[in-house]
């Protein structure tokens, strides 16, 4: 099981005053409508249906939360630069989410995520612009990367990579694909960090007889011969062992279209 796997719906708030109180750490989903945002917070806590996607651009409309088992929150925020937006309900969102990035006590990070067909857009500038001054780090996804060839996509990487150091050494980025489950792992691990949710501690080996080292259910044990193929630890980049425990997805596999 991931380790965001068990994020749950909490709550979806239209002001500042309707948030939680600022008691665990959280970290927010932001970029422009239809830039991602749900299908990515979907794909790194490995559901396919916790945050509601759509192809209509400006779906998410509220500050939608979802809890893990410890308190953290993930916070999926309402897109920006639709133009359809009546003005006021831009301005609100706008003062609002402005407020949110530089206030909220709690939040460890912020996830910018940017279409990797045209990243960094002035409205994207203008949330490092409000976040960056925090102090508190940045992980930009340059999402929908499978519609980049390869070359491409590694040079979009490679020029986001320059242009982010203008908002300091806090801002990493990377190429991602909820379709394709690109730098899935890698974003998890970002974010896991910043809430602080650690890999679960390995399973501790047995000392039975070699012959006798089943794991539950009849299945070899982990250190049993071809038994830890599946869970074999693997070091994450703070380099710590960790099981591999994605499950594997079938290739059609489609992200909800509408909200119900
Ligand atoms: N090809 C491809 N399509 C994607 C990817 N991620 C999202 N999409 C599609 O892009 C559209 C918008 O995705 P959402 O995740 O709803 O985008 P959002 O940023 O949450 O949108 P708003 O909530 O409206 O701001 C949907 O049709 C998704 O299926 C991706 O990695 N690759
Ligand atoms: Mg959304």
């Amino acid at each position: 099981m991931g380790r965001l796997e068990q994020a749950a719906f909490a709550r979806a708030v239209h002001a500042l005053s309707e948030l939680p109180p600022p008691d665990a750490p959280e970290v927010a989903f932001a970029g422009r409508s239809n830039a991602g945002k749900s299908s990515a917070l979907n794909a790194i806590v490995g559901r396919r249906r916790l945050a509601f996607t759509s192809r209509t651009p400006g779906r998410t409309q509220q500050i939608v939360m979802f809890r893990l088992p410890g308190g953290q929150h993930l916070v999926d925020l309402p897109g920006y630069g639709y133009a359809k937006v009546p003005e006021s309900i831009r301005r609100h969102w706008e003062s609002t989410l402005a407020a949110y990035l530089r206030e909220r006590p709690n939040l460890e990070g912020l996830v910018l995520i940017m279409d990797a067909r045209h990243p960094l857009t002035p409205l994207d500038r203008r949330m490092l612009d409000w976040f960056a001054p925090t102090g508190r780090p940045i992980h930009c996804l340059l999402t929908k990367a499978d519609k980049l060839g390869r070359q491409e996509a590694a040079r979009t990487l490679a020029d986001a990579r320059r242009a982010l150091r203008a908002w300091g050494e806090r801002c990493s980025v990377q190429l991602f694909s909820s379709v394709g489950k690109t730098g899935v792992e890698e974003a998890e691990d970002v974010i896991a960090g910043w809430l602080r949710v650690f890999p679960r501690a390995p399973e501790p080996e047995t000392s039975e007889a070699p012959t006798r080292r089943r794991g539950p259910r009849g299945r070899p044990a982990a250190g049993a011969p071809g038994g830890d193929r599946r869970r074999r630890a693997k070091k994450s980049p703070s380099g710590e062992a960790r099981a591999s425990r994605r499950r594997p997805r079938a290739k059609g596999d489609k992200h909800e279209a509408e909200m119900p």
